[in-house]
């Protein structure tokens, strides 16, 4: 979090981490296109000719005011790509709060593990943790067919109980609910 003086603003930053494929991308872009555009900044995508993200997706987003300073909710998605490693570091600073963005399928499950390990080292590197964190959980692609159930997500990615949303985002359900729930975290711990 840091506040614009000039233009007597609070700019807050989330972050939507998880594995290459989750649906983090997507996640950003059903946002961007159904909220109001009086609301929002135009949307930054980096992708590769394969769709995939390359650095990261952003746009910002100002909501109501908070004892006369407008927030401002900075938005972005990291590259899942294992090898984008230096991308993740770069985005991840300065993160106030964060969405885990976990792929359903039961073939993804040790990527989804793997992708929250290193955001928790990730996040130990700039003197946080994950236990002492605002974020969520989104289990994504629920439309899919060969998925874990969610209690059993629950017991591999949610150890530390925090709030989880089942999504479809590629349909948007579930996409606004998430970030309301992420903002709200971030509100309380405020
Ligand atoms: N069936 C289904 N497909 C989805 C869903 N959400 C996203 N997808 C698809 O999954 C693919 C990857 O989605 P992205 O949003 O690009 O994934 P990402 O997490 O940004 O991936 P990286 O940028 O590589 O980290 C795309 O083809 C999406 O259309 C979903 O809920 N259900
Ligand atoms: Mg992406």
């Amino acid at each position: 979090m840091h506040i614009d003086w000039f233009r007597q603003e609070i700019v807050f930053k989330i972050v939507y981490y998880g594995p290459g494929l989750g649906g983090k991308t997507t996640n950003l872009e059903y946002l961007h296109a159904h909220l109001d555009p009086a609301l929002r900044s135009r949307l930054v995508v980096l992708k590769s000719p394969e769709e995939r993200t390359l650095y990261f997706d952003f746009f910002e987003l100002a909501l109501g005011a908070i004892k006369g300073k407008k927030p401002r909710f900075h938005l972005y998605t990291i590259p899942g790509q294992l090898y984008y490693a230096s991308s993740r570091k770069i985005v991840l600073r300065g993160v106030d709060a964060i969405v885990f963005v976990a792929d359903s399928q039961s073939a993804r499950r040790q990527d989804n593990l793997d992708s929250l390990m290193d955001l928790e080292l990730k996040l130990i590197e700039q003197g946080k943790t994950l236990a002492q964190f605002p974020w969520v959980l989104q289990y994504n692609k629920r439309d899919l067919t060969e998925i874990d159930s969610v209690d059993e997500m629950e017991q591999s990615l949610n150890f530390l109980r925090v709030p989880h949303y089942e999504a479809v985002a590629v349909q948007g359900l579930a996409v606004f609910e998430t970030l309301r729930g992420v903002i709200q975290l971030l509100l309380n711990k405020m």
